[in-house]
């Protein structure tokens, strides 16, 4: 018995169910364009909001019961947690499931104690998942609340720093190949700097690259298939993080010669503290050839910061859907719940009720997008604006076939005099609307 354990198995029960804990739209086996929607959404529960995480913040103590947590995590402390997040994970239903090391192991003080501390509960977890049928979407080194990042890891101005890194992060990429890991993920959370006044930048990056590319030679070494990625996000806690979004990481990725290598994790929060939408970058992840995975969850839209909640709109999430049903899907990343309860949420059930919700808007927003793409309009509206570019002329043009002097000379000559024409922007938003029916 433990925290979670006294929930039935949450099963979909359809819409008009009065049980709070039961899925109301999320039907796994149910097919939606040729695929069952449990491998359309790939949901992950997050081991350190769910279970690692007591409800502090900047200005109060904990407020969640989670009695396996201190200030220092000694195995057995390990062991129950692990006990109750199975137990969680099993009766909920998630398919997978995310960690970073420390989230799930005792404490360690050395490099050694480190390693041998993760694999102690390495081998635990592998038994667990076993026995749940539970997988593994991503591990995750935390290179980021021990004390001695406080000025970043791979960015570290001291190199021990940066080798303790390495060390951590060649011991989690290792756990998560051996659990079966279908993604490894790099959160640089400190990878940044506070104030310019003191940060060599250049320096930093070049350091930051070239950890990136001995984490992918060790990938190849090691024989791990799944992606290697990197999740964007602007600021907090540092003031600016070098991976601030899919653009700024793809031109470093580009530039350290490793596009092909790595690809993205994006959260919704994290885009909306980038000031963009979350659809935006994950169509330009997908421009780009890097989308990964995502990390779902919702800001709030008066508060400047990652509050991490559950997301409880699906039609705000419908537009990145329909990118991603069109092209071509999740691949091996999923939706993982990087979200957190509020701290009044102290009821153990009040996880079940956060993810039931959770997983029942990703439902809802695929069926509303997967309704968009086969009514095919929207596809259709997008097709005819670019028309004329199948036409000789834009032909030519994307072909490169004429240099900057020869199409200005065509543009003389021939006198061209473009028409305007709608782009039915509001028709497009209501073709998203007009389905957000479930
Ligand atoms: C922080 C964040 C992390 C990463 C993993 O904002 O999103 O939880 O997902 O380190
Ligand atoms: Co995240």
């Amino acid at each position: 018995m433990s925290l979670f354990s006294d929930i039935a198995p949450v099963r979909f029960e359809g819409p008009d169910t009065a049980n709070e804990y039961a899925f109301r739209v999320y039907d796994k086996d149910r097919q939606v364009l040729g695929k069952r929607m449990e491998e359309w959404l790939r949901c992950a529960v997050c081991y350190w909001h769910s279970f690692n995480w007591p409800g502090q913040d900047i200005f109060g103590a904990g407020t969640l019961p989670r009695p396996w947590l201190g200030p220092t995590i000694t195995q057995e402390m390990a062991d129950a947690k692990l006990e109750a997040a199975f137990d969680f994970l099993a009766q909920l239903g998630a398919p997978y499931f995310t960690f970073h090391d420390i989230d799930v192991m005792a404490t360690a003080k050395t490099v050694k104690e480190h390693d041998r501390n993760l694999k102690t509960i390495e081998a635990r977890i592998q038994k667990k998942m076993a026995a749940t049928k539970v997988r593994l979407l991503w591990g995750t080194a935390n290179l980021f609340s021990h004390p001695r990042y406080a000025a970043g890891a791979a960015t570290s101005p001291d190199p021990e720093v940066y080798g303790w890194a390495a060390a951590q992060v060649r011991g989690c990429l290792e756990a998560t190949h051996r659990l079966g890991g279908q993604n490894y993920v790099l959160w640089g959370g400190r990878e940044g700097y506070d104030s310019l006044l003191n940060t060599d930048l250049k320096r930093e990056l070049d350091h930051y690259g070239r950890f990136l590319a001995m984490v992918v030679e060790h990938k190849h070494r090691i024989g791990f298939k799944g992606n290697i990625l990197i999740e964007p996000k602007p600021f907090e806690p540092t003031k600016h993080q070098y991976d601030r979004d899919v653009a700024a990481v793809y031109a470093f990725l580009q530039h350290y010669g490793l596009a092909n290598e790595v690809k993205v994790n994006i959260e919704v929060n994290h885009a909306t503290l980038a000031g963009l939408d979350f659809e935006h970058e994950v169509c330009a992840a997908l421009a780009y050839g890097i989308f990964g995975s995502i990390d779902i969850n919702r800001g709030d839209p008066r508060n400047g910061w990652d509050t991490d909640q559950f997301p409880n709109n699906a039609q705000e999430l419908v537009p990145a859907f329909v990118a991603l049903i069109e092209g071509g899907g999740l691949g091996a990343g999923g939706f993982n719940f990087d979200a957190k309860l509020r701290r009044q949420s102290v009821d153990p059930a009040d996880l079940y009720l956060a993810h039931i919700g959770g997983i029942d808007t990703l439902a809802r927003a695929l069926l509303a997008a997967a309704d968009v793409v086969a009514e095919r309009k929207l596809a259709e509206l997008k097709r005819t604006r670019y028309q004329a570019w199948d036409g000789e002329l834009g032909q030519r043009i994307e072909s490169g076939k004429l240099d900057l002097a020869a199409l200005a000379d065509l543009a003389a000559a021939s006198d061209f005099r473009p028409t305007e024409r709608s782009g039915r922007q509001e028709l497009a938003e209501s073709l998203i609307a007009r389905h957000c029916k479930y």
